[in-house]
């Protein structure tokens, strides 16, 4: 005899999978290209020859993925960043957008 026919509820269990969001960089024609490969290693574990390869793409290209976090933690590396970059009075700046 199933549970149902007993008179239980069914339970259907959802999972939910969290948001992520790409924290990106954007280019500018102003901030230093080693305090941006600074920031990647320093806020996105980047080595030395990642952040380097991720900087000069974001140079080139105008925008790149510095990582993919979930929301709190992305929202706290956008605030991170662009705090740092301000107070070396640098353009730098990130955003967020859900993968
Ligand atoms: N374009 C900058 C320069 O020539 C370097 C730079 C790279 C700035 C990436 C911002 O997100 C950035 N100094």
């Amino acid at each position: 005899m199933s549970q149902e026919s007993q008179g239980e509820l069914d339970v259907i269990q959802k999972v939910e999978v969290p948001q992520k969001y790409k924290v990106i960089l954007l280019n500018d024609d102003f901030t230093p290209m080693n305090f941006v490969t600074f920031i990647l290693q320093r806020f996105f574990s980047k080595t030395v020859s990642e952040a380097e390869q991720i900087m000069l793409d974001v140079h080139k290209k105008g925008a790149g993925v510095a990582g993919i976090y979930t929301k709190e933690v992305a929202e706290m590396k956008v605030h991170q960043v662009n705090d740092l970059a301000k107070q070396n009075e640098y353009p730098l700046k990130t955003i967020m957008e859900a993968e």
